[in-house]
């Protein structure tokens, strides 16, 4: 590993801490202003802070990590050359110059229009330009990581890529094919909207492009936890990955799946027929399966792994784990945070009971134990021996035991903070809302023990914060010189080989590109046709739906 190429990984990963800090102090004075017990200093406005906790932590933090983290892997297992590193680059600084941009209108409450901006609100234009430039920049790393495969390959005719290339080049095909939503709406209606060029814009369209996109952001967010899961956890177990193929077929599962479904967040959305909710809400049901099927891989992992050191009995699986190596501590309990976080996604993906938790602080819960969890953890997994690595120092015993405690803070806070918020869901509380009695109502005054538990919980997870932040810098800047290895995991011996067909590209792209057609082309031709920009609000007729 040259020293430039790990400045690259480092810068990245760097930013990704920065944000980490920022987006966190934005979650704590979030919690203590819902308690009820806390008021923000005049002149700072409570959509202002959610705005910058939603943008940094969902936005900033997840894609300059992941970025980061696919080019270290793609560097270790298929290189990069001066050219792609170059590109690389340029890439991060477009990038960091949309961020710039979209974090000085926020600052100064020019866009307190929360990370999914839905229209009618309006920004600042540059925070829309400040975003478009973010996209654009994440598909320069794009182009770098399917051409790093691609010259691989070349010089390996015949070879299955390796794994992490391969996953990585999926979620790097998803996020481009996804990101043409969102760009097409902060494009072509966003921006001219907010530059005045545009009367109107509309509403149900920008929304239904928004989720196109919003929702296989969430397994952008997943799918490096999934890399880690499938190939670098085994290693630190002293296992082997399970089968290379079952990898892969879930990766590509993902691809198809994840774009067609963004309407089970419009689910309340009278300007959509149902028909095609319902369509979309079975090709949710069918994204759940690659999960399912990791988790199936995951037990297998640990399974054989202890059967292999001796650990019989029904538990003997659970007992060989190294639990004292934050390296595998941290994934996993953001693996144990996924059994809820999932069954929470099937709650709402299930239409009727959508109608009782949509738009509560129910969804804030949900998605808490999944990315800021299931995610994150891993996310802080990766870190403790990859920043090492990069640096070249060791994890000392110290940092580890440092980071077993800022996983039981994590634990802790978040089992506090999105039980509290999950329950407050139940009983009507609402989503980004600040603290109000609402008239004294009676069924407002159930919630206050639960809006004390959030802040609580979410002053735990700060700590948490400051705790990984000193961490990082330590791993960074401080720890001793040394080499930490890269835990990549070999293949279990017996495992069937990996079939060709699996790098058929052309024809995953193809059938993503379909199942696309067939999931919004009626809808979206609906949306055009019924609401044209400056109509009325439009709905469906009862009975016609
Ligand atoms: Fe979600 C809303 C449905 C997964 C994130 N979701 C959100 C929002 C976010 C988010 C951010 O259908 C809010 C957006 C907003 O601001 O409005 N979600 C799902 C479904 C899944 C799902 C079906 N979500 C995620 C993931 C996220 C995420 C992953 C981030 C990373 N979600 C929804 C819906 C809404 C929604 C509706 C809209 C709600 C509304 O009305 O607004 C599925 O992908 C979940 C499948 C997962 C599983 C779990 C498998 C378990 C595993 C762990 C194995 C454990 C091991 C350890 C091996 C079925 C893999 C075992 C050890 C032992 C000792 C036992």
């Amino acid at each position: 590993l040259s020293k430039s190429e790990s400045r690259l990984y480092m810068s990245f990963i760097s930013f990704a801490f920065i944000a980490l800090f920022v987006g966190g102090l934005m979650g704590l004075l979030q919690v203590l202003v819902r308690s009820g017990y806390y008021t923000l200093p005049a002149g700072i406005d409570y959509y202002q802070v959610l705005t910058v906790h939603g943008v940094v932590l969902g936005l900033v933090l997840t894609t300059y990590f992941i970025i980061g983290f696919q080019y270290a892997l793609m560097g270790k297992t298929v290189g990069i050359s001066d050219t792609q590193y170059r590109v690389a680059w340029l890439g991060f600084w477009v990038m960091t110059l949309g961020t710039v941009m979209a974090a000085i209108t926020i600052l100064y409450g020019k866009a307190s229009v929360l990370y999914t901006f839905y229209a009618p609100l309006q920004a600042h234009p540059a925070f829309y330009i400040g975003l478009a430039l973010v996209i654009i920049g994440s598909w320069i790393a794009c182009f770098v990581n399917w051409r790093q495969l691609y010259v691989w390959k070349k010089k390996h005719p015949g070879e299955k890529s390796p794994l992490l290339a391969f996953m990585v080049v999926i979620n790097m095909i998803m996020w481009f094919i996804a990101t043409l939503g969102v760009a097409a709406s902060v494009l072509l209606q966003f921006i001219p909207w907010s530059l005045g060029y545009a009367a109107t814009i509309d509403v149900l369209l920008s929304r239904t492009l928004f989720w196109y996109f919003g929702h296989p952001l969430v397994y952008f967010w997943l799918l490096p936890a999934y890399m880690a899961w499938y190939a670098i956890i085994p290693k630190i177990i002293g296992g082997k990955i399970f089968s290379d193929s079952l990898a892969r077929l879930s990766f590509v599962l993902f691809l198809f799946f994840s774009i067609p479904v963004g309407l089970h967040h419009q689910l309340t959305e009278p300007g959509v027929q149902t028909t095609w909710k319902f369509v979309q809400i079975i090709l949710t049901f069918m994204v759940v399966v690659p999960s399912l099927m990791t988790a199936f891989s995951m037990f297998a992992t640990f399974e054989i792994s202890g059967r292999r050191k001796g650990f019989g009995g029904l538990f003997g699986w659970f007992v060989h784990l190294p639990w004292k190596d934050v390296r595998f501590l941290a994934p996993f309990v953001g693996m144990l945070a996924f059994i809820p976080g999932g069954a929470g996604g099937l709650i709402n993906a299930s239409y009727q009971l959508n109608s009782v938790i949509h738009n509560t602080i129910w969804v804030t819960g949900h998605f808490h134990l999944t990315v800021a969890t299931t995610v994150i953890l891993t996310f802080f997994g990766i870190t403790y021996w990859l920043v090492p690595h990069l640096t070249g120092r060791k994890l000392t015993p110290s940092v580890n035991r440092l980071g077993i405690i800022q996983t039981i803070c994590w634990a802790v806070g978040m089992t506090i903070m999105s039980a509290a918020m999950h329950i407050q869901g139940l009983l009507g509380g609402p989503r980004r809302s600040s603290f109000s009695e609402y008239n004294g109502s009676e069924q407002v005054a159930e919630w206050g023990a639960y809006q004390v538990a959030q802040a609580i919980g979410g002053t735990i997870l700060f700590i948490g914060i400051v705790l990984m932040i000193y961490i990082f810098i330590k791993l960074a800047f401080f720890s001793p010189k040394g080499n930490e290895e890269f835990p990549i995991a070999e293949e279990e011996k017996d495992a069937e080989p990996t079939p060709m067909w699996l790098e058929k590209w052309k024809l995953w792209v193809a059938i993503t590109i379909a199942l696309i057609l067939f999931a919004y082309t009626i809808p979206i031709m609906d949306i055009i046709q019924h609401a044209p920009p400056g109509s009325a609000p439009f709905a469906w007729p009862i009975g016609n739906n």
